[in-house]
């Protein structure tokens, strides 16, 4: 999906301070500026990068031949405009990115949930709003408060919607390394924040480039319940459960639901692994706070929503884009493999609000519905026929 919005040129050129050699704006300046307004934003670092990343189209290239992105045909369209800025906006010379730490302080234990089947499983990036609005509005303050200070210069702002190799361009502007399992992390934030980016004509000076730390850790890889790192930095996202739960719109592939658990909605397993989210920080922006009990919802309460009160109660969150359907399919399946669970409690309310939705309006769901209450005549934990 490409970012709707034109690319902007404001700021009062009165207010224009001090001159670099060839150029109308004070670059060191500017860039300190910067710094220092996206810290007061609640962005926790800022880089600034060239547009140059070579390698990492390669990769990109081989990503795409392989097939990984699955259902995501906006990563094969955009193709090689993903590693070349300058293509996306012309008159490119820096990516300034920044980063933003999500994890919502106050949220139930993310192992706790992930060991009880009654409940489902939010990643933790989707408990409060949605990211986009929050960082995209703030980056457009950064970007507007820069020109109004300095004087007009070119601009575009991207979260994640524009076609942007982000972690690359983050990665070389000092914000982290990209980890074995494909996400950006850093040695005084781990991994558990987003990324977003200001494209613009200004030639400011340059970072340098995070340097990697994974070592010889490779926790996340085993860590992955469907495999889908299937080597150190390559990631088959048709395997990836945040993948199958929020961008792939049809059937969820029947032998992959078992692994996915009470995961309704994204994946942390590979982050929650990483030894370096000990040093990971909590979230400041206020709008990153639970909502709705998503931390640890009964399942079986979800299932009972209806397509209104899915509106209603996900409107601004991040869930919101997948819709109702999508929604309803990933809790079926993890109502399904509520069957397995070692205690066997809530395995009838469970059942119970399978059956109440039989007969859904939504073939998809009902497919899932049927997969789902196949499961509770499979032999059950103490090896006894559930049903
Ligand atoms: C498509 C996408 C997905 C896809 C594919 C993920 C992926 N790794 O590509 C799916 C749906 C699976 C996904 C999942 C998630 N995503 Co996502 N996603 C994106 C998106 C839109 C594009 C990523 C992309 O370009 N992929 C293309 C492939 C080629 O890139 P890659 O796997 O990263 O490969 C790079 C390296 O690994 C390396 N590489 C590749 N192969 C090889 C081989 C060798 C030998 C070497 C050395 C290197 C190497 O080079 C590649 C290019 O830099 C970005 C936003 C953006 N515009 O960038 C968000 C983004 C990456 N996602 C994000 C998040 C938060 C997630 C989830 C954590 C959400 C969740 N909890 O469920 C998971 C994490 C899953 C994971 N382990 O990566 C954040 C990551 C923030 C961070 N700290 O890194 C981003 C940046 C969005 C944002 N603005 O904050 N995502
Ligand atoms: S997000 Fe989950 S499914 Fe995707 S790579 Fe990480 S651990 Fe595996
Ligand atoms: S778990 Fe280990 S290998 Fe994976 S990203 Fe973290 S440090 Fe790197």
């Amino acid at each position: 999906m490409t970012d709707p919005r034109p690319k902007h040129s404001v700021g009062n050129p009165e207010k224009r301070q001090g001159r670099d050699a060839g150029h109308p704006i004070d670059l060191r300046a500017a860039k300190l500026e910067l710094a220092a307004r996206a810290r007061a934003l609640g962005f926790t670092k800022l880089g600034v990068a060239s547009i140059d990343i070579p390698e990492d189209e390669q990769h990109l290239l081989r990503w795409l031949d392989e097939g990984f992105h699955g259902e995501m045909a906006y990563m094969r369209r955009h193709g090689t405009l993903r590693s070349r800025p300058a293509e996306l906006v012309p008159g490119t010379v820096r990516v300034i990115s920044v980063r933003m730490d999500y994890w919502p302080s106050g949220a139930r234990d993310a192992s706790e949930v992930l060991g009880d089947r009654a409940l489902g499983y939010v990643s933790r990036y989707a408990l409060g709003r949605d990211y986009h609005k929050i960082m995209r509005r703030a980056l457009a303050q950064l970007a507007e408060g820069l020109a109004g200070e300095m004087g007009p210069f070119g601009y575009r702002v991207c979260v994640d919607s524009a076609p942007v190799l982000e972690k690359a361009l983050a990665r070389n502007g000092g914000l982290g390394w990209i980890g074995k399992h494909t996400n950006l992390l850093a040695r005084d934030a781990g991994s558990w924040f987003f990324l977003g980016e200001i494209l613009t004509d200004l030639p400011l000076p340059l970072d340098t480039a995070a340097s990697p730390h994974c070592g010889s850790c490779e926790a996340c890889i085993p860590a992955c319940p469907t495999g889908a790192i299937v080597a150190p930095y390559r990631l088959d996202a048709r395997r990836c459960i945040s993948y199958l739960t929020i961008e792939h719109h049809s059937a969820i592939p029947v032998e992959l639901r078992p692994a996915l658990g009470n995961r309704i909605y994204g994946c942390d397993d590979c982050q929650l692994v990483c030894p370096w989210n000990k040093f990971a920080r909590t979230a400041t922006h206020p709008d990153f706070k639970v909502r709705h009990g998503l931390d640890a919802p009964r399942l079986a309460e979800l299932f009972t929503w209806t397509a209104a009160e899915f509106d209603a109660r996900m409107r601004g969150s991040a869930i919101y884009r997948i819709g109702y359907e999508r929604w309803s399919r990933n809790i079926a399946v993890a109502l399904g493999n509520a069957a397995a669970s070692e205690s066997g409690q809530g395995l009838e309310e469970a059942r119970a609000a399978l059956h109440a939705r039989k007969e859904d309006a939504s073939a998809l769901v009902r497919e899932h519905v049927e997969w789902a209450l196949g499961r509770y005549l499979e032999p059950g934990p103490m090896g006894q026929p559930i049903s």
